[in-house]
């Protein structure tokens, strides 16, 4: 299906104008768990429909083709329209939410700095589209990987779009490191708050236990491990996309997709008293981190959907020397791809 459906439901309500939401690599397997949960309205609710612009490159055209049949297939009565194309001007066009996915996955032999190159130059060509064609209201949310880094690329070729419209998504690491500690203290997941994710979405990401808490209490003062905490918890949840391909054989895809909602959700939605989430944006050189790299940081969203970064939270020495190390990998990468940003 393409082209726009009438908005309204089967009872014969009008519902309110759709929102576009662009998604790039929609063919991919994160683009398979993400557009039919998008259209069964789990980001914007019950009585909010949506158009897709589902972006991918010529090859896949065909596989996006079938899982478009398999939208038209579900009837979901949000679903105001879908738009499947290769033309980014298109795909692009009056989106209040871009979901960049898309991106080439690393291969044999490549180096790390070949995938930022490689991948690099897609987000300069998406960012500008973006500048071209999106609505004023636009949120940017990169996921396909290295995600901070593509972010800051599209983010710089993206004239005259606020930089507090660009996101990269590190909250599947926030999601796994909750449910860790949350398995470890015998709690459910949504005993934990206060957990931030600083840095890179990359390895060297830190999982602050020392702010985080479970059911209003210092993490540290419920889980008495410390060692356990500074060594099993943080590398687990490093390396928990690569525990994900070695046992299913393929990356994560709908926890990824999960994620991207919550994101998304966290960012339009009032934060929970006293509570943050983790996303990365651009930073104005908070917590010594560089202005204008993109870092996730502890974020708040305000009552008009504002957001802002929680300052003044305890960083002790542990927790200086993880953040470092992950702001010295993002000042790497945006070496790397210094030919990419426009002065
Ligand atoms: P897939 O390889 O299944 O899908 C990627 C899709 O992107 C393909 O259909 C491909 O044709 C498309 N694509 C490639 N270049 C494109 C371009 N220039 N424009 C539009 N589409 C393009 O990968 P999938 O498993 O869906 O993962 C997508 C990305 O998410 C990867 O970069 C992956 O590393 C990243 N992830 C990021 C996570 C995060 O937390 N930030 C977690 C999950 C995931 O690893």
């Amino acid at each position: 299906m393409t082209g726009q459906r009438p908005t309204a439901k089967g009872n014969g309500i009008v519902m309110k104008d759709p929102i576009t939401v662009s998604i790039t690599g929609a063919a991919g397997q994160i683009g398979y768990s993400l557009l039919f949960r998008i259209a069964s309205g789990a980001i914007f609710g019950p009585d909010q429909p949506v158009h897709l612009k589902l972006i991918e490159i010529e090859p896949a055209m065909g596989a996006l083709a079938g899982t478009v049949m398999e939208l038209d297939d579900c009837a979901f009565p949000l679903l105001a329209g879908v738009t499947p194309t290769a033309d980014l001007d298109e795909g692009f066009a009056g989106a209040s939410l871009a979901l960049l996915v898309g991106s080439i996955p690393r291969k044999e032999g490549m180096e790390r700095n070949d995938l930022l190159g490689i991948n690099g130059k897609i987000f300069t060509g998406q960012g500008e589209a973006i500048a071209r064609n999106a609505a004023g209201d636009i949120r940017v949310v990169v996921i396909g990987n290295p995600c901070n880094t593509n972010c800051l690329i599209a983010m710089n070729n993206a004239s005259g779009v606020d930089r507090d419209r660009f996101f990269a998504m590190t909250r599947l690491d926030e999601n796994r490191a909750k449910s860790q500690l949350a398995a470890k203290a015998g709690v459910h997941a949504n005993a934990v708050s206060n957990l931030c994710i600083w840095g890179n979405h990359s390895a060297t990401q830190y999982p602050d236990f020392v702010n985080a808490r479970i059911a209003g209490t210092p993490v540290t003062e419920v889980i008495e491990d410390r060692a356990w905490l500074e060594d099993d918890f943080i590398t687990t949840v490093q390396q928990r996309g690569s525990a994900i391909i070695k046992a299913r054989g393929a990356s994560s895809a709908a926890s990824a997709a999960n994620a991207a909602i919550d994101t998304v959700r966290s960012l339009l939605t009032p934060t929970a008293e006293g509570d943050w989430f983790s996303v990365a944006v651009c930073s104005a050189g908070q917590y010594g981190i560089d202005s204008g790299l993109i870092a996730s940081m502890p974020i708040r969203t305000d009552d008009n959907g504002n957001w802002s970064v929680v300052e003044g939270i305890e960083i002790d020495d542990f927790s200086r020397g993880k953040i470092d190390a992950s702001v010295q990998e993002l000042r790497e990468e945006r070496e790397a791809v210094s030919d990419l940003i426009p002065a």
